[in-house]
């Protein structure tokens, strides 16, 4: 019987030690499932777009130095600007007819949104880096 007791209370002393060594280790395995959320979310954004819920986007892609990809139409209303900078040079999209109005900025490598409301017209748009709007600029029609 006292055998037997022992012998039950050795390991629960090292499954005890073991939960308080765990402890740390349970805390920093709690921070993983926080960044898998942070993806998930991020994940379930981009689905409800790819839906048409929400703010409708429209996509440019930048390389050095041009507008490799850039909407020819957007339309009324709160429009998210996708930029996915593909170069290694800054690249914006601003807007010429509402007053040279940045609406999108990213550094080299790096995709960036920025929304913004707009009324049915043609618009003009430049990326207002010093050097880069002679060959990143052009024209997207807003649709009502
Ligand atoms: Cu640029």
């Amino acid at each position: 019987m006292r055998k037997t007791y022992v012998a039950l209370l050795l390991p629960l002393a090292f499954v005890l030690a073991g939960c308080f060594d765990g402890t740390p280790e349970f805390s920093e395995a709690e921070q993983v499932p926080e960044s898998q959320r942070a993806t998930a979310e991020g994940e379930g954004d981009d689905a409800a777009g790819g839906n048409g819920e929400g703010a409708p986007s429209v996509r440019f892609v930048a390389v050095d130095i041009d507008f490799e990809e850039a909407p020819a139409e957007v339309p009324a209303g709160l429009v998210e600007f996708e930029l996915v900078n593909d170069g290694n040079a800054r690249h914006n999209v601003v807007l010429d007819d509402l007053g040279n109005e940045l609406v999108v900025e990213a550094d080299g490598g790096e995709t960036a949104v920025g929304s913004i409301e707009l009324e049915p017209g043609e618009y003009a748009y430049h990326c207002d880096i010093p050097g880069h709007e002679q060959a990143m600029s052009g024209t997207f029609t807003v649709t009502d």
